[in-house]
């Protein structure tokens, strides 16, 4: 087998995660972070700390504890802001996920500036929740939707970016990389030919936020949206990122404690930013939990951690690709690629591979990756998809190789 040299050592970094620790038969090769991530004790301790140490409920209570949570979880909002670069964390909100950050722009400023006979722009490869919201909501206003194709290559076309917009266009959205082919699209450049059209944008950054420098004020997108719990953080807690004065033009998405200022009985007035769109009782355990999560990335390097996981796909598609038999989706370059891999091997389906790996306690995931239309354009209903993190190595895919020739011997292939 090939040996890499690889930037980070998985097998430190290892230690720090309880799930690699388990005394089991066969070692467990994790390789779906794309899904979801596996995650430190730093991250679990910071929860379980909250729990035992300061349990108390965040803005409300002048005692002690309280105003720790409330110290805390404000720190992890600080924590998200540094990490992405916003300017203020008042352009932090937290939420469940990427999903539901969605939901929050189209409910809010999709419903306000999406009208009848404008359109909004996605992309073939967006992931459902890219999509769902703009169909409802452009069916709700009798406005339209619009899809940028993507190539036998995996990409998108800038020129076709240019010719999809017009002054009807009001917004982009889209995914910043494709959780199927990995392709990691050229996002600032697309941004800027938005904005140039008087589009605003949406980038999903839930595939590339974990892995590699986002930075808002370089990209100058207008919403941003990613999930901590792929970035190995707790579940639950997920990041809008959106320019302040978006924000403060506004209207809440969800009404009720903490996002108001003043109640009367017949008028409300809202909070101020950030608090204005988070009612209710929020996951403050899964906030602190991200800010230590966001702390552990910072201490391996996120550069570090790019350069690593290049580094693992590269060797892994050389090696994928070399078995006869098997489609690899997404582009052969892995400068243009994030740190996944789908495939498929001629004659078996998808579930049929995953459920072979697993036998070898290898995980990997099988099905459309809630990416459908992407599927009908691969014309296939289904692939198999290998995801790397911090804690993957060479062996892991030697591991993956192993396992599909494996299934190529089951098959009689
Ligand atoms: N956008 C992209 C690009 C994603 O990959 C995912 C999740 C989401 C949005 C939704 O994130 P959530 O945290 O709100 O669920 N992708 C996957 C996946 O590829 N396999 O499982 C979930």
């Amino acid at each position: 087998m090939i040996k890499g040299s690889l930037t980070l050592d998985p097998k430190i970094i290892r230690q720090d995660f309880p799930i690699f620790q388990q005394a089991v038969a066969k070692p467990l090769v994790y390789l779906d972070s794309a899904a979801t991530s596996q995650r430190p004790s730093k991250v679990i301790d910071a929860e379980m700390e909250y729990y035992q140490k300061y349990n108390s409920n965040v803005h409300r209570g002048v005692y002690r504890i309280s105003v720790e949570a409330t110290e805390a979880y404000e720190r992890a909002r600080e924590k998200v802001a540094r990490f992405i670069n916003a300017r203020s964390p008042k352009e932090i909100i937290f939420v469940r996920s990427t999903t539901e950050a969605i939901n929050l722009i189209s409910q809010t400023w999709g419903r306000t500036n999406i009208q009848t006979g404008d359109n909004v722009l996605l992309t073939e490869m967006e992931h459902h929740s890219n999509i769902v919201p703009w169909m409802m909501l452009c069916k709700e206003k009798g406005a339209s939707l619009r899809y940028l194709e993507v190539d036998d290559d995996g990409f998108l076309s800038l020129d076709q970016l240019d010719s999809s917009l017009d002054n009807r266009s009001k917004l982009l959205a889209f995914t910043h990389a494709s959780n199927v082919l990995g392709t990691i699209n050229p996002a600032k450049e697309m941004i800027r030919r938005a904005h140039d059209k008087g589009a605003l944008v949406v980038l999903d950054s839930a595939q590339t936020t974990p892995h590699m420098t986002t930075d808002v004020r370089d990209l100058d997108c207008d919403f941003m949206a990613f999930s901590g719990h792929k970035m190995l953080g707790p579940t639950g807690i997920g990041i809008l990122y959106a320019r302040e004065e978006i924000l403060d033009r506004m209207e809440p998405f969800l009404y009720g404690g903490d996002m108001i200022k003043e109640v009367h009985k017949d008028s409300a007035r809202w909070n101020d930013l950030p608090w204005k769109f988070e009612a209710g009782t929020p996951n403050i355990a899964g906030a602190i939990g991200l800010g230590a999560a966001i702390d552990y990335i910072n201490g391996l390097g996120i550069d570090q951690i790019r350069a690593h996981e290049r580094a693992i796909t590269s060797r892994a598609l050389d090696m994928v690709q070399s078995i006869p038999g098997i489609t690899v989706y997404g582009p052969k370059d892995p400068d243009k690629r994030a740190g996944l891999i789908s495939f498929n091997i001629k004659g078996v389906h998808a579930h049929d591979t995953a459920s072979i790996l697993d036998t070898h306690n290898v995980c990997i995931r099988a099905g459309h990756h809630c990416a459908q239309p992407l599927m009908e354009k691969l014309g296939v209903p289904a692939t198999t998809r290998a995801s790397f993190y911090v804690y993957n190595n060479n062996e892991d895919i030697d591991m993956l190789i192993h396992g599909i020739e494996a299934v190529k011997g089951v098959f009689k292939l």
